[in-house]
């Protein structure tokens, strides 16, 4: 009987690790990037990722994550689309004791339904992108702002780090601030009415929540025939490669880049709690640098090969 016991832990220790990922969708270049490095990472290590795309809808998600623990796979990832929401589903995978990371946006549940958050800190990437304006406009300056998806941890985080600093500066106010969802799209469509519905001479700069809306509203700026980057100043937060192709033709002119390489911390954690370690922390944090027209082109260059 030992012996067959060590033949089938054995064999369960060399079986596939299997992973249930409820991504939030494809809704721009970040979570393009996110989810590729998350497929190529498992490939790289053995892991069967099941990858759910959940097209920004919470029901989706829960969805995904019911038909994972119904799978018993041995862990599950979720990209939080909103904060709210996520407690009896939650539940449900502890009862199968399958353990649960969050990657990327926050979530609004009690600490023990979950393994480990692995995230940015979306407060400092705000913080970051209102010291650059800070810095570089010293007269008054009217901001237009272009919110990421309401209710998600990284529009309200954002939110809050960039309205904190420029709260001690009376030179610099937001006179327009409306959702565009994170995608570049909608980030045109409601640039298109804020140059309607404000004198467009009168806007010194747009703070968008991702680099996606600002790319739209990039073009929605140049189809009214002013220079975006220079008559309107253009400040985001991801670091895509399109952005930085942007800032090198002059057209935007700051980023805070956000890693899209979470795949190797979630793989690590899963493979660590797997093997019995117990000492996980609740957050892991990711980092970001400010990038501006400075580098760009060779930061292009970089991230296009
Ligand atoms: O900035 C944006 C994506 O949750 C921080 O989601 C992430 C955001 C990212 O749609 O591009």
């Amino acid at each position: 009987l030992a012996m067959m016991s060590l033949l089938l832990l054995s064999q369960n220790a060399m079986a596939e690790i299997v992973v249930g990922f409820a991504q939030v969708g494809s809704e721009s270049g970040w979570r393009t990037n996110f989810s590729n490095d998350m497929r190529e990472e498992a490939k790289r290590r053995g892991i069967t990722l099941k990858f759910a795309d959940s097209q920004q809808q919470q029901a989706n998600q829960i969805r995904a994550v019911r038909t994972f623990i119904a799978m018993r796979v041995d862990a599950i990832v979720i990209a939080p689309v909103v904060e709210t929401g996520w407690t009896p589903i939650l539940r449900q995978a502890q009862r199968s004791d399958i353990p649960v990371i969050i990657l990327d946006r926050n979530i609004r549940a009690d600490e023990d339904l979950y393994l480990t958050r692995i995230a940015s800190d979306f407060v400092e990437e705000g913080v970051k992108a209102a010291q650059w304006l800070v810095e570089n406009e010293q007269d008054e300056c009217r901001v237009v702002e272009l919110q990421g998806t309401v209710g998600s941890t990284a529009a309200i985080d954002r939110g809050t780090g960039f309205n904190r600093v420029i709260d001690k500066h009376d030179n610099i106010t937001i006179v327009r601030s409306q959702t565009a969802e994170f995608t570049r799209n909608r980030g045109k469509e409601v640039m298109e009415s804020f140059l309607r519905a404000e004198d467009p001479n009168s806007i010194c700069a747009l703070w968008a929540h991702n680099d996606e809306m600002a790319l739209g509203a990039i073009q929605a700026i140049k189809e009214s025939g002013l220079a975006p980057g220079e008559d309107i100043k253009v400040i985001s937060v991801d670091g895509i490669p399109d952005y930085f192709l942007a800032m090198a033709n002059g057209l935007a002119n700051v980023t805070v880049e956000l890693d899209p390489h979470l795949g190797a911390p979630t793989y690590d954690v899963i493979q660590r709690y797997l093997k019995g370690d117990t000492d996980i922390p609740k957050l892991i944090r990711t980092t970001g640098d400010v990038y501006t027209q400075a580098t760009a082109a060779e930061e292009y260059q970089k991230r296009s090969q």
